[in-house]
């Protein structure tokens, strides 16, 4: 049987049987939750805990090879004309307009996303008009346009490989790993830690942060860290949660974890039963703080917490920001307007 066919027969039966739900998974506390999110999370666990291992086989074949793996580079002097790079290192930078005494991001989309996808361009726009930068854009969409389950395998693979892409800058242009800012949304927020991960193997020297916007859920495990974002991936990982327990990650992951809004639905995304706006909301949220005055949060342990005043006097911290806030630690929380500009100051 085709994997698709189990899949859609699989949420058939999980939605057929309805049944009361104990909060078994240690990823998301149901108590809270509506009837249909608790039915969705119910079908995407029926999906992993009975098929993975046929998807496994499916996409054993498919590991990512740096042919796969695109790297678009823009610059003060290209800034909407990338110069387009193999992951490889087979196109020397020496041919771009690569400016090794400029800061250094890179991007990372997620699943069914490309290097022109809205993360990139709004991400990149908003760095581009706050400061000049070297900012590389990863596209690694011959994979994500492919089942989940192949681009959740090729995480790591993706990461390691543009690790060791920048690992050849560092060695060919004398650069040291906290020159490097690594950036992601979904699937691309754990390839991010990757990426980190593969930058310490190889120079034991750590990237200087990663910021992780809504990094995906879906087959991720607490307890796994070599294939997700992670303190040890970087000297500051901060971490944006906008669709917490559905399409995002709900537990804190990073050296700071913001919660928006309560970090799992958003204002202004009220029919929205997949999570895809809110998922998205993240790096709205993240370009907005880069271009403004910013998003003021709360040191706190949840919304009801802060919205009943309890963290008032407590440490505050700016979400987000091209330079993250490495005095944050913790869990963070405030209220979003529901359209642009977001921020309540
Ligand atoms: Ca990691």
């Amino acid at each position: 049987m085709l994997p698709l066919m189990k899949v859609i027969i699989a949420l058939v039966a999980v939605l057929a049987v309805a049944c009361p739900v104990k909060s078994a998974s240690r990823h998301y506390d149901l108590k809270e939750e509506d009837p249909l999110r608790i039915l969705y999370l119910r079908a995407l666990d029926a999906i992993r805990n009975t098929y993975y291992g046929d998807l496994l086989q499916e996409v054993a074949v498919s590991r990512a090879n740096t042919p796969d793996v695109k790297i678009y580079l823009y610059t003060p002097n290209n800034l909407n004309t990338p110069s387009v790079l193999a992951s490889d290192g087979s196109v020397s930078l020496s041919s771009t307009n690569f400016d090794g005494s400029l800061p250094i991001f890179f991007l990372t989309h997620g699943w069914n996303n490309n290097y022109q996808s809205a993360m990139n361009v709004n991400v990149k726009a908003a760095i581009q008009a706050v400061t000049n930068a070297n900012i590389f854009i990863v596209d690694w969409s011959s994979i994500t346009y492919r089942f989940y389950t192949a681009s959740y395998l090729n995480v790591r693979p993706v990461g390691q490989i543009v690790g060791d892409y920048i690992y050849s800058i560092m060695t060919t242009y004398g650069l040291p790993a906290s020159q490097f800012r690594l950036i992601g949304h979904s699937l691309g927020a754990h390839v991010s830690g990757c990426i980190g991960a593969q930058v310490r193997a190889r120079s034991q020297l750590l990237v200087s942060s990663i910021v992780a916007l809504d990094p995906a859920n879906l087959l991720f495990e607490i307890d796994n860290i070599d294939n997700r974002v992670d303190p040890s991936d970087a000297s500051f990982v901060q971490v944006i949660h906008t669709n917490a327990r559905l399409l995002g990650f709900g537990s804190a992951i990073g050296h700071a974890d913001y919660y928006p809004n309560g970090g799992s639905n958003q204002p202004g995304c009220e029919l929205d039963l997949l999570g895809t706006c809110a998922h998205s909301r993240a790096y709205y949220y993240y370009s907005e703080s880069i271009i403004s005055s910013g998003f003021t949060s709360y040191n706190c342990d949840s919304l009801p917490s802060y919205n009943n005043g309890s963290c008032s006097d407590n440490l505050r911290s700016m979400m987000g920001q091209l330079y993250v806030d490495t005095s944050a630690s913790g869990t963070y929380y405030l209220n979003t307007n529901s359209e642009s500009p977001y921020s309540q100051g």
